[in-house]
């Protein structure tokens, strides 16, 4: 049943945000059952990254036209994977037939602090390691804000390179109002 909601494009949950436990030999059973029914298919993961309340959600929403739950405050817990059919028209170009979009809680979450660290690094980790791609998500003009996250994401990149997967990344610096903003915080980035 699970995966019949999976092909049908519900979010499922991927990572228990509470316990920050994946369930493996559910997932992997989930997605025995998912390629069984959907035959030898090309699927490209997307995953993204970013603090707590920084449009993550919404960007995906955005994007891919997904209705992950949106609001301020810690909304989505742990990670949510969303299987998407790409248009025929695409996928030779693309090269890929589904897409997994996955929206994951977000770093630096108040409601973990106490184990914070590890559960943010656990969380970056995981995340790239699944992903073909992986968003980062830098919400406003402070580039302070981007020192956070930096760390655990690179922090992860290095993990990758002991498991000899090379997954890639894409700065998303949104929400950017102010229109010197590139030139203002040029230095910021550049650290
Ligand atoms: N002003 C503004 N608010 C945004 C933008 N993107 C998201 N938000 C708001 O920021 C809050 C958190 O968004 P959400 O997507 O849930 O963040 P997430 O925790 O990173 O997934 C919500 O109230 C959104 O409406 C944006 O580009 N501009
Ligand atoms: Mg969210």
């Amino acid at each position: 049943m699970a995966a019949d909601l999976m092909i049908s494009g519900v979010p499922i949950e991927l990572m228990d945000g509470d316990a920050s436990y994946v369930p493996l030999k559910w997932v992997g059973a989930l997605f025995d059952k998912v390629s069984e029914k959907l035959g030898n298919k090309r699927l490209f993961v997307l995953c993204i990254l970013g603090l707590q309340s920084s449009g993550k959600s919404t960007l995906l929403n955005a994007l891919f036209g997904l209705q992950f739950t949106v609001s301020a405050g810690r909304c989505t817990r742990g990670a949510y994977m969303q299987l998407l059919k790409v248009e025929d028209t695409f996928t030779e170009e693309l090269g890929f037939d589904f897409v997994l979009v996955v929206d994951t809680e977000g770093l630096r979450a108040p409601q973990l602090s106490n184990k914070s660290k590890n559960c943010d690094n656990e969380l970056a980790t995981f995340v790239i390691g699944l992903g073909n791609l992986t968003l980062i998500n830098i919400f406003g003009e402070n580039p302070s804000e981007m020192q956070d996250i930096l760390q655990i994401v690179v922090q992860a990149f290095m993990r990758m390179k002991q498991v000899k997967i090379s997954p890639s990344c894409l700065f998303v610096h949104q929400n950017v109002g102010e229109v010197t903003a590139k030139d203002q915080t040029m230095e910021g980035r550049r650290q």
